[in-house]
């Protein structure tokens, strides 16, 4: 079964993918992995530990927005809205606006693993019996396809979970360009976590209880597990900062001395305190996002944030059809 907050855009990568990606990954400097390689079952699992962790406030938060203000938001899907979810995990996030909707056209979820996508569209449409799901596997960061818009009402994009702050801001721009073009005449509903006390920020990357540690470090043991790759996991060390000028948290495994990685008969050396960056998370103001969005294309509409201005979803207008 789909994990409830299942990882974001970022399962099912074949192995090969894998091994050709951490190759390339330790042959650079400075070295630095894609953070889908975090997502095996192992990894969402963690991640799904991550979102219940008091420290790690943006899914609650985001949840909270989504209860208070989902009538809001259905009203301005109207009706006979095409609802098309980006990485659509187990859509827990989603049933919320479903709920408030009023006669949609269809939903539309896009996610490239297609066995849990399938299994939380079968658990969907149990509670929904009249809604008509129209499930898309593919990578939704690349060109793909989606069924026919509807003819009378609009087609709107839902991206939650603040997953487009995992892009690099080329990926945020070239996504929101794409997402402009395929939402003419209709809208893209995002949430963005936004920039604030470091300490906060720090203390959501860096939890009591090592979870996202684990969660971290799972890249080491996947290797390990998949790829026959003689490492120690433990002679590496969870280094997660918040890079101020450039708004984002940085996450990093750091070689605790010195020592090798061994793939494939290759022989990758660290030096004590050499880093693999393994994750961006960016974090955005409101106007910031908005300015971005513009430059694809999208005029700022309304915005719904909670009170400590910690998380916002915004409803951004794509251009005419
Ligand atoms: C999926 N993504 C939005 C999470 C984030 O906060 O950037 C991934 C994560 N990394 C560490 N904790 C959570």
């Amino acid at each position: 079964m789909p994990l409830p907050h299942a990882a974001p855009w970022l399962h099912a990568v074949p192995l090969e993918g894998y091994a050709h990606d951490l190759h390339a990954a330790l042959r650079q400097r400075p070295r630095s992995i894609s953070p889908k390689y975090f997502y095996d079952d192992a990894g969402s699992a963690l991640f799904e530990r991550i979102c219940e962790l008091p420290e790690y406030y943006p899914t609650r938060t985001e949840l909270a927005l989504l209860r208070s203000h989902a009538a809001e938001m259905a009203a301005l899907m109207g009706e006979a809205v095409q609802l098309i979810e980006y990485g659509a995990g187990a859509l827990r996030k989603v049933r919320l606006l479903l709920d408030a909707l009023s006669a949609p056209h269809s939903f539309v979820p896009v996610d490239i693993s297609g066995p849990h996508l399938l299994a939380a569209c079968r658990a969907l449409q149990a509670e929904h019996a009249s809604l008509a799901i129209q499930p898309v596997v593919a990578d939704f960061t690349r060109p793909h396809d989606l069924p026919a818009r509807p003819q009378r009402g609009q087609r709107v994009g839902f991206f939650p979970g603040s997953s487009i702050g995992n892009f690099s801001p080329d990926q945020a721009l070239e996504f929101l360009r794409m997402a402009a073009q395929e939402l003419r005449g209709g809208a893209l509903l995002i949430g963005v976590d936004l920039v604030k006390d470091p300490a906060v920020l720090h203390a959501a990357y860096n939890d009591a209880q090592g979870v996202t540690a684990a969660f971290n470090l799972n890249v080491l043991a996947r290797a390990q597990r998949e790829l026959g790759a003689e490492l120690d996991p433990a002679g590496f060390a969870h280094s997660a900062f918040y890079n101020a000028p450039l708004q984002r948290i940085e996450m990093h495994l750091q070689s605790r001395g010195r020592q090798q990685i061994r793939l494939d008969q290759r022989v990758y050396e660290f030096e004590d305190g050499e880093t693999l960056h393994t994750e961006h998370s960016h974090k955005f103001s409101v106007a910031g996002f908005q300015t971005l969005a513009a430059r694809a294309g999208f005029k700022a509409g309304p915005v719904w944030q909670d009170a400590r201005e910690w998380f916002a979803l915004l409803w951004l207008q794509a251009p005419a059809a």
